[in-house]
């Protein structure tokens, strides 16, 4: 697959993200693996998707759980190792399943060589493949703060210096701006892409050119730079995908990184919907109501800017999120229906669709006692607030709500012990609900979330309009409906969505009745009031021009 001249092909693919620690345990340490995904390739191939993204599985002390690398080409022995790294590249490949890697470049493990020989003096050649300030204890360089909690600052008596990191104190940051910092990443790179992936996540990719000393933390003066610097010189090698996380993104910065000249990369995770319900200003725990008018807008306005000038990621959920049918939807009563209109909502669009483990069984948020987590962003947060005063109930209510743990609890295969994901003790708890919410219970039932995932995924193959379809939002100022067409020269796509609970009418008058119903999340429409929908039902039209 990696063979010779570059093709989009990820421009009607769809991908799913592995979070392996909590896929599928094959060896019974309560911790999922290699050997657990080779066996659940069938289960992919099933549903349809083209490429599997993995979280981290390098070597890692586990501090962020895999996304502090200490060794950017050996698997860490909790997952396996790199035989079984390599036959499940192979394995995929017979299942047409690409396997995209997720590569942190933005900071190593303080426990990377790297790291260790640069701590060990100011002159040591590997000491500038991080960022130092000399200074005092105590007074820091500047105020910048890390993204799990403190200074971003961390001092080193021997050196009398500070060390760089954006996240956690043993996830120390990247010196880019050091060429031999760069050319070591490219050769590891390019060793991956000999070995045959199909491409490579990128983590904060927007945060690699930063300017510290001006508290600049993300999209610095030679980010482009950079990217189109480590294109060149590897990813335009193969037929590979590229998707680069970028919280600080805008349109007119993701058209940069996903320039249909392949200068850089094929696309970016963008946020701007994902923040649409936290406060101006403060943290993530700081909830606000989501205004579904803005939802449409910020969507509608990336289909829009990205159009034939670049390329969209499509996601709800990935293994920092919360799990979008508890957060967005409805996981009580209409848990089904919310989790099917959500996936027609935003297949139906123009982009890649990212699909992440159990999304497509309509997992849920999971609301356990503060022992219960494992997340060192939550359990900072958690130390932090109680430290500042904040009552229990809140701080849970924010923890239930948006702690990264509600996307990592373990895939749910069937209603067995542990829901069939291991045989020992979990390294995190089973959602409770996993008797009622399991890929065996929906794999073969047609009304399934399972099988709504696995129709929108075929649709995108039959329907070129998917691909090229060009984006108009309706009803934008409906409180109730999300409604889009999409549009070719010789098609035409309608998606409607009620995205409540309660039934409503759709002022969209169209010869509904003489296009072609392609999918709804309920079993029957009533004829003589087609403009009226269920709670949360979703529709999509068909037509020929
Ligand atoms: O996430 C970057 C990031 O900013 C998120 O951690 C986000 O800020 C946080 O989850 C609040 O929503 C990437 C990886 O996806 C994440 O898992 C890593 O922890 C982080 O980088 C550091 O590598
Ligand atoms: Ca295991």
């Amino acid at each position: 697959m990696n063979e010779g001249k570059k093709t989009d092909w990820w421009k009607n693919a769809v991908i799913y993200q592995i979070y392996p620690r909590s896929f599928k345990d094959s060896n019974g340490d309560g911790i999922g693996d290699l050997n657990g995904i080779i066996q659940k390739l069938d289960y992919l191939e099933n549903l349809g998707i083209d490429a599997v993204w993995l979280s981290p599985v390098f070597k890692s002390p586990q501090d962020d759980n895999g996304y502090d690398i200490s060794d950017y080409q050996d698997i860490d022995p909790i997952f396996g190792n790199l035989d079984d790294m390599e036959r499940l590249i192979q394995e995929a490949k017979k299942h047409n399943i690409r396997i995209i890697m997720d590569l942190v470049l933005n900071h190593s493990s303080d426990e990377h060589r790297w790291f260790i020989e640069a701590k060990k003096s100011k002159d040591n050649p590997y000491h500038n493949y991080y960022i130092w300030r000399d200074g005092e204890e105590g007074v820091l360089p500047n105020n910048m703060k890390a993204g799990f909690g403190g200074s971003a600052w961390e001092w080193v008596p021997e050196l009398k210096q500070y060390y760089f990191h954006q996240f956690s104190v043993k996830q120390p940051d990247l010196n880019w701006e050091n060429p031999k910092v760069r050319e070591e990443l490219y050769t590891m790179i390019n060793w991956w892409i000999d070995k045959g992936v199909g491409g490579f996540r990128l983590d904060v990719i927007d945060q690699i050119a930063k300017e510290p000393d001006k508290n600049i933390k993300e999209n610095g003066p030679r980010l482009h730079e950079f990217i189109k610097e480590m294109s060149s010189k590897t990813f335009q090698r193969g037929d590979i995908v590229t998707v680069g996380e970028a919280w600080g993104a805008t349109p007119e910065i993701a058209r940069m990184f996903s320039n249909p000249d392949g200068s850089e990369l094929s696309m970016v995770f963008q946020f701007e919907h994902i923040i649409l319900d936290r406060q101006e200003g403060k943290e993530k725990w700081d909830l606000a109501p989501l205004s579904f008018i803005k939802l449409k807008k910020v969507l509608s306005y990336w289909q829009q800017e990205l159009f034939q000038r670049g390329w969209n990621s499509l996601f709800w959920d990935n293994h920092d999120l919360p799990r979008v049918v508890s957060y967005w939807g409805n996981d009580t009563e209409y848990r089904v229906q919310s989790a099917k209109m959500l996936a027609v909502l935003l297949h139906g669009m123009q982009g890649t669709p990212y699909i992440y483990q159990g999304e497509e069984l309509g997992m849920t948020n999971a609301a356990y006692e503060i022992e219960d987590y494992r997340d060192i962003e939550t359990l900072n947060m958690y130390k932090e607030r109680k430290g500042a005063g904040y009552s229990e109930s809140d701080i849970m209510d924010s923890i239930h709500a948006i702690s990264r743990d509600n996307a990592r609890t373990p895939m749910q295969w069937d209603s067995s012990a542990n829901a069939g994901f291991t045989h020992g003790k979990p390294w995190i708890k089973v959602n409770p609900n996993y008797k009622k919410i399991n890929a065996a219970d929906q794999i073969d039932n047609p009304d399934s979330i399972f099988t709504c995932y696995k129709t929108l995924i075929a649709l995108r193959k039959k329907y070129n309009i998917f691909v090229d379809g060009q984006f108009e939002l309706l009803l934008p100022d409906d409180n109730t409906f999300f409604a889009y067409k999409r549009q070719n020269q010789n098609e035409k796509l309608y998606v409607i969505c009620n995205f409540y609970d309660e039934t409503a009418i759709c002022k969209l008058d169209k010869d509904w009745e003489k296009m072609e119903l392609l999918y709804c999340n309920y079993k029957e429409i009533s004829k003589d009031k087609i403009n009226i929908y269920k709670p949360y039902e979703a529709r999509v039209y068909y037509c020929h021009i």
